[in-house]
């Protein structure tokens, strides 16, 4: 399997291009014992509980000292919200205290911190009161944010609202793959609307907070692909589906916040193929054609094909919106390391192209720093720059990641 011919660019990263990974607290921190996930992974609806994770929690300024010796510049990584609010408006100081240190840690090594708010999990409480689809979600969330901006806004100028809400109302609400498990078209509906809100009461209340100070930057981490008819089952539905599944996965969050965003944070994994072969019951987003036709490609853990032509595609969509992009997240998952380093020297390719092209990308975060738990797929698949040995929690720097380390000290891809 080989990678497609990249485009022949002069390549060269601007000197103040934003460098580094991503992480999300769920999926290194260890014991977040608070939260909808844990319940679902102690309900045993997953094949791996999360335990201890990586046990970031102690171990980050560890990481983060990696981190520093591979020359990263930014670090993104999220809050956990069950943690700092474990009962309906009682926060723990101790917990955002923890986060100062986390903070604190990454200033110190000369990294940006990135925060999320919102990355994929909630507190118990929220999950019990309806989550998503309670009214008040919106207000609770805005709760949450206008306690942990109030505390960190000397230490952080950058902000993440929500990861990847349409994967969330996609996985939880419309296939029950995720909590709370609901298998319902109208319910996605409902959470995507709700999602919309949260962000853009979250962006008012992050601005405010900060009023009479240096403006910080908000946005979005949007989960983005491109879609294609399959060619095998190719029809006029397979095309409606094709139109549909971009519009919901791509287009309709984006319209909905793009007044309440002062960067979009791109994250690209795959693209997609529609079919249509009558053979299974079409879903309302139609269906997925996954089989081994498209695979001219190397195909990582996930199963996805590598495809980074689609990192360039996604990027001039983003054109129109006319706002600074941040590569949010970008990674794969490999047995073998030589394909992440491959991976990434093609991504950053086309990155180069879209710059050429008057894209405003501003920085690259790979994900992840670390091995972690990926939801439902437990800790099989590998995503890290840096290995984690879940026996005895040793990191492992791979040689992937010095590939990364000389890209960011040299500013050019070869
Ligand atoms: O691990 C996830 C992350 O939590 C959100 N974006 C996609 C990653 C890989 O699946």
């Amino acid at each position: 399997m080989k990678f497609p011919a990249s485009p022949s660019v002069k390549s060269s990263f601007p000197q103040n291009f934003l460098w580094g990974t991503a992480t999300s607290s769920h999926q290194v921190e260890g014991n977040n014992i608070h939260n909808d996930w844990w319940q679902w992974e102690k309900e045993g609806r997953l094949s791996d509980k999360s335990g201890e994770a990586t046990r970031h929690y102690e171990l980050f300024d560890h990481d983060f000292a990696l981190a520093q010796s591979l020359s990263h510049r930014a670090h993104r990584f999220s809050i956990e919200w069950s943690r700092v609010e474990p009962r309906e408006g009682m926060f723990d100081d101790e917990t955002i205290s923890h986060y100062g240190h986390v903070l604190d840690s990454l200033l110190a090594k000369g990294i940006m911190p990135i925060i999320t708010l919102h990355h994929f999990t909630n507190p118990l409480w929220f999950a019990q009161e309806g989550g998503w689809l309670n009214p008040k979600a919106v207000q609770w969330f805005a709760r949450y944010v206008e306690k942990i901006v109030s505390v960190f806004k000397e230490k952080v100028y950058c902000w993440i609202t929500l990861n990847e809400p349409v994967i969330l109302a996609y996985y939880g609400y419309l296939v029950g793959r995720w909590p709370p498990g609901q298998k319902s078209f109208p319910k996605t509906i409902k959470v995507l609307r709700q999602a919309i809100a949260a962000h853009t009461m979250a962006y008012r209340v992050i601005h405010e907070v900060y009023e009479g100070g240096p403006r910080p930057i908000v946005g979005i981490a949007h989960n983005l692909r491109p879609f294609y008819v399959c060619p095998q089952t190719q029809n006029l539905l397979c095309s409606a589906h094709v139109w549909w599944r971009h519009y919901m996965v791509n287009v309709y969050f984006l319209d909905g916040i793009k007044r309440a965003l002062d960067f979009i944070g791109v994250n690209y994994y795959e693209r997609e193929f529609v079919s249509n072969d009558r053979t299974k019951a079409l879903g309302p987003w139609g269906d997925n054609c996954n089989l081994v036709h498209h695979h001219a490609q190397h195909v990582n853990q996930m199963g996805w094909g590598s495809y980074p032509d689609g990192l360039l595609e996604v990027l001039r969509w983003m054109k129109k919106y006319d706002r600074p992009i941040l590569i949010t997240e970008n990674g794969t998952a490999e047995t073998d390391d030589h394909h992440r380093a491959r991976f990434i020297v093609e991504h950053l390719k086309r990155v180069n192209q879209a710059l050429a092209e008057g894209v405003r990308v501003q920085g690259y975060l790979y994900w992840s720093l670390l091995d972690n738990f990926e939801w439902d797929r437990g800790f099989g698949p590998r995503f890290g720059l840096i290995e984690v040995d879940y026996k005895t929690f040793e990191r492992r720097i791979r040689p992937s990641a010095y590939v990364f380390k000389e890209i960011i000290e040299t500013g050019q891809v070869k």
